[in-house]
């Protein structure tokens, strides 16, 4: 029998029974959106064609710089926007610092604010869960990409339930992304990206579409997916041997600063997610400590040394300097 796929959704209106009869079936089957691999193809395709573009000469390098550019900007409305401030409320951030981050969010296409942080919620609580919507226990393609190409395991929706958004449904901005984001989200992801070499530098819509729009975007993907799959399989664990996330460098620096994993779980509340680095490593900390300077960001929420002294001394698999200290005292 042909299954409608909404029907598996957590709103309230499906028969218990047709739940329980496909619930096993729920449980072991992948059910994949086609449409959602169609696009991920595409949008590979389309970056390796990018890529010969830039290493043919035909795309201008000053098409390329943009590009970096536009995905440098857009991962801070991730990592600093719907990642710090409104998944974790690291620190709170005045209404034009939100609007500018809501803005440069939208540009990443990552799902609109609202879904991101329930999707990223659930991951910390239910982390390496059948509820974690991108379980790094079913493998790095699962937690990497796969997750996007399949429909979510029921306990994400039924755990899921029990996150709290108040706090985001209070948000005008949030609220206001969520409702406008088919519509503005492809002008300021595609649109944008494309148009603007074309109308400032006489780029050809060809290489500006493929070079800004479609491989820019898709690198962005990449290194913020690296998050859910490297960082929760390579590195190390100096906070918590116990859990699969790992403080991981290259991830960090590729993801602007989110890449020390293990200490971010265990310290979620942190605005640098991160204890050691400096801004090479975290951009985000920096772009938060220079809004802070100008009174757009505040409360910003860290970690004290001792707290950490105690939680390296007690759980991490001694690969932080705290670590060896302790096997001498
Ligand atoms: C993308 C996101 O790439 C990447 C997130 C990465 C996070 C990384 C975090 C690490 C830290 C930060 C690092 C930043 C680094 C940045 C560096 C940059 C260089 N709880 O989802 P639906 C319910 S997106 C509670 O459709 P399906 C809810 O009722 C890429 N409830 O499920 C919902 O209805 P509604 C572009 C939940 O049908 C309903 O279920 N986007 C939860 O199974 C249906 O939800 C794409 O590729 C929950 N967590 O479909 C599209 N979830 O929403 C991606 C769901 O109305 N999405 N519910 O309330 C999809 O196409 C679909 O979601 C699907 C699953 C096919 C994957
Ligand atoms: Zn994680
Ligand atoms: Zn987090």
């Amino acid at each position: 029998m042909a299954v409608d796929p909404d029907t598996y959704k957590n709103n309230g209106d499906v028969s218990t029974s047709f739940v329980s009869q496909n619930e096993k079936r729920r449980d072991y089957e992948w059910q994949i959106v086609w449409r959602n691999v169609l696009a991920f193809i595409y949008l590979h395709v389309g970056t390796l064609y990018g890529l010969y573009l830039i290493f043919t000469g035909q795309a201008k390098i000053v098409t390329v710089f943009f590009g970096i550019f536009f995905a440098i900007t857009s991962a801070m409305g991730v990592t600093a926007g719907a990642h710090r401030l409104w998944a974790h409320r690291a620190y709170k951030a005045r209404w034009p610092l939100r609007l500018f981050l809501a803005v440069l969010q939208t540009m990443a296409f990552q799902n609109h604010i609202y879904e991101w942080v329930r999707d990223h919620r659930v991951h910390h609580k239910f982390t390496e869960t059948d509820a974690d919507p991108h379980n790094a226990k079913r493998g790095f393609f699962f937690s990497h990409i796969g997750w996007l190409m399949v429909r979510k395991h029921k306990d994400v929706f039924e755990k899921g339930a029990q996150v709290d958004m108040s706090d985001l449904e209070k948000d005008p901005i949030v609220m206001f992304q969520k409702r406008t984001y088919l519509v503005v989200m492809p002008l300021l992801c595609f649109v944008l990206p494309a148009w603007m070499p074309v109308l400032l530098w006489n780029e050809t819509p060809w290489s500006s579409w493929y070079v800004a729009s479609i491989l820019r975007y898709t690198l962005t993907l990449h290194f913020t997916w690296l998050v859910n799959s490297a960082a929760h399989i390579w590195g190390n664990r100096p906070y918590d041997k116990y859990i699969g996330a790992t403080d991981n460098k290259t991830v960090a620096i590729l993801a602007f600063g989110e890449g020390w994993h293990n200490y971010h779980h265990v310290f979620p509340w942190d605005y640098k997610a991160a204890e050691l680095g400096n801004y090479s490593t975290n951009m985000s900390t920096a772009l938060i400590d220079f809004a802070a300077k100008y009174g757009l960001a505040y409360d910003l929420k860290t970690v004290s040394a001792e707290m950490i002294r105690k939680r390296v001394r007690r759980t991490g698999d001694g690969s932080h300097p705290y670590g060896h200290q302790s096997k001498d005292v």
